[in-house]
């Protein structure tokens, strides 16, 4: 494998003019980046080892393994995988109920997280939790929020902590389109920006709140304008592009880490499968979502990037293949074998007031 540096060239993010220039709000445009095989490497394999552990996962769910909530992240790797390679080793992440691809981007382990969905021991909430309800402190990943929009001011206050410690990090705040229309969001921006909170605000705009497309939910559908009336700047970026997100995430950390305040991510990109496993999703057509899978597809991009670039070659690819399915496979393997929780656990980790 080589291992020079050299300039990729990356598909522009759709650039949009932006009418509101009040708050410092842009679009993203596309960069061309210094940029070594062993990175683009590192994100397939991250986006790769997402698309894998969630097809695992809807497979233990149709097969009954994993009951309840379970909402698949598939198209939208990049997104995550882009950002969290701009997160320094203090900065602390939160999310909404799509968050297994979030905990994997984290470093959490992925026998942890398959064995919390199918209710076992070993999973990271000891079998209690399920999919929308997994913590890791050491990986400073903060959930996992079933209710919509609840993200948002949680991670303004641990934006607040950041500050309040002196620790230097900075909080990645996730959320969908759906959650930015949202009363809580508004009120966590105004102290966000009144404080100048340490918190990337992101919006995954995926399209979709459960089965409403965003033009039938949203009067503006310019999300990264949502701060403008609290003076918090925005910027777009095409979300199916890892080396564009990256690009963008290491922009933006940067000016939320010299204390200029709150930033604004739309990240444009799409989920493949329905809203959450119990969605047959007929609100919109079976061409719509292989239009964007074959022109779009954030994995795809990038191996052809890899490919067409020179910067690696398919036996590289196919070995990065193979470790994945590895690790996919013993975490399935693990949340079937690995006991289902002692009956004892029904009375641990209750807050109970006297
Ligand atoms: C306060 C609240 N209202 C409604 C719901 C039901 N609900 C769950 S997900 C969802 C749609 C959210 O869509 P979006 O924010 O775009 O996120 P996505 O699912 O697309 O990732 C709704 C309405 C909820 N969980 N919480
Ligand atoms: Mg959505």
């Amino acid at each position: 494998m080589a291992t020079e540096t050299k300039p990729a060239e990356t598909k522009s993010a759709e650039t949009k003019s932006a009418a509101g220039e009040e708050a410092g709000t842009q679009a993203k445009t596309a960069t061309a980046q210094a940029i070594e095989p062993r990175e683009l490497l590192g994100y397939y394999e991250q986006m790769l080892l997402i698309r894998r552990f969630e097809e695992k996962a809807g497979q233990l769910y149709g097969m009954g393994l994993i009951q309840g909530f379970c909402h698949l992240y598939i198209g939208q790797e990049a997104v995550v995988v882009g950002l969290q390679a701009t997160a320094k080793e203090q900065d602390t992440v939160i999310t909404t109920y799509r968050d297994h691809g979030h905990m994997l981007a984290c470093g959490m382990d992925a026998k942890g997280v398959m064995a919390e969905l199918t209710g076992r021991r070993g999973g990271y909430s000891k079998g209690k939790g399920g999919s929308m309800h997994m913590f890791s402190r050491e990986k400073r990943f903060y959930g996992g929020h079933g209710i919509v929009g609840a993200s948002v001011p949680l991670g303004a206050g641990l934006a607040f902590a950041h500050r309040y410690t002196g620790d230097g990090g900075i909080n990645y705040c996730y959320y969908g389109d759906g959650a930015a229309n949202q009363g809580q969001v508004y009120e966590a921006y105004n102290m966000a920006a009144l404080w100048k909170l340490p918190i990337i605000f992101i919006i995954e705009n995926n399209r979709y709140a459960m089965g409403t497309a965003i033009e039938r939910a949203s009067a503006k559908t310019d999300f990264y304008r949502r701060g403008d009336a609290f003076g918090i700047p925005g910027m777009i970026v095409d979300g199916m592009n890892v080396l564009d997100v990256k690009a963008a995430g290491e922009e933006v950390a940067a000016k939320v880490r010299a204390g200029e305040g709150p930033y604004v991510m739309e990240l444009q990109t799409y989920r493949y499968r329905g809203h959450s496993m119990s969605d047959p999703a007929k609100y919109r057509t079976k061409e719509e979502v292989s239009e964007v899978r074959k022109t779009s597809d954030p994995i795809e991009r990038l191996r052809a990037l890899i490919l067409d670039g020179g910067y690696s070659d398919e036996g590289a690819l196919k070995e990065i293949d193979r470790k994945v399915k590895a690790i996919v496979n013993e975490s399935a393997e693990f949340a079937q074998t690995d006991p289902e929780p002692d009956p004892s656990e029904l009375y641990t980790d209750i807050l109970i007031e006297a």
